[in-house]
């Protein structure tokens, strides 16, 4: 462990769990606001590295994202000032196809809604629907929608994704979203966030998924309109929606609060005590890695 005056400044630029960040404290100087002698930053897959940031930290050598997200990392500047990037692949994927498939059945039997009405002493539960059977759609086949679908084929009596391309898998490769909903009953979103899928759920996609279609997002709330969302929810234009995350996190409109066939959750997609070890690992590894000259581990490109 290098001598307090040695360790070297590292800026945290959003929230991190607090072991990820008394690890970094054993090793970092660490610091909430940018100053020049920073060479290194920490942030979750929601971190935000753009110019500006940049330009406040002229010594900045890596930036290691405690997540898989990087959709707010302006890329090419990074790659311009020579700062590399890494990020914390494969440990959390089997966690957050967990999430999506636990929020999938939860919309359907209602799970969270009869939790609430037994704690309020209530019994008589209105009848959710059958969750097998169904045509279930994965919008992205990056790592975690693969390991979604893997969990969903034995729910699903047809399944169904868009990518980029189509990819050598058993189910069927439908490459526009608004014919992927069309084809769903349920539809879950795996696709990173960004310029290219930004409101990629709109009020046309919601009503091609229909008023018996179910929406999981566990991706990024960027992915869906959020208030045609909230809209064709409360006329029944879909029938309901699992949402790990959202447009503004940590705000969540009260509208979504309201609605019972709505199952919410604050972005805990790889919240899991095994995930968030292996991610903290992954991250001090990189960062070890950078500072002792040896190869990252798990650079992003
Ligand atoms: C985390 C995420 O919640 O991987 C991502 O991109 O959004 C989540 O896994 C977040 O990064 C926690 O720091």
């Amino acid at each position: 462990m290098p001598s307090p005056d040695l360790r070297p400044d590292l800026l945290i630029v959003t929230n991190i769990p607090a072991p990820l960040r008394m690890a970094l404290a054993e090793r970092f100087t660490l610091h909430e606001a940018p100053m020049p002698g920073i060479r290194a930053v920490v942030g979750g897959g929601m971190a935000k590295v753009g110019r500006a940031l940049l330009d406040q930290l002229p010594a900045l050598e890596i930036v290691a994202i405690h997540g898989v997200g990087h959709d707010r990392l302006d890329l090419a500047a990074l790659e311009a000032r020579g700062v590399r990037v890494t990020t914390t692949p494969g440990v959390l994927t089997e966690d957050v196809a967990d999430q999506a498939i636990a929020l999938m059945l939860a919309v359907q039997r209602r799970i969270a809604a009869n939790d609430a009405l037994v704690r309020r002493g209530g019994w008589a539960a209105p009848l959710g629907r059958r969750a097998s059977g169904r045509r279930i759609g994965i919008f992205g086949l990056g790592q975690i929608g693969h390991a979604i679908a893997l969990r969903a084929a034995p729910f699903a009596s047809e399944l169904l994704y868009s990518a980029r391309t189509e990819k050598p898998v058993p189910w069927t490769f439908v490459p526009e979203i608004a014919a992927l909903a069309d084809a769903s009953d349920v539809l879950i979103l795996a696709a990173p966030g960004g310029a290219e899928t930004d409101r990629i759920v709109d009020a046309a996609v919601l009503e091609r998924l229909g008023t018996d279609g179910v929406l999981i997002n566990i991706a990024r709330g960027s992915l869906v309109d959020q208030d045609a969302l909230i809209a064709a929810l409360a006329e029944g234009r879909v029938a309901g929606a699992g949402l790990d995350v959202f447009a503004e996190e940590p705000q969540v409109p009260e509208a979504l609060k309201a609605m019972d066939q709505v199952v919410l959750a604050p972005h805990q997609g790889s919240a899991t005590e095994e995930g968030r070890t292996a991610m903290r690992e992954l991250v001090l590894a990189n960062l070890d890695a950078h500072f002792a000259g040896r190869p990252l581990v798990t650079p992003l490109r």
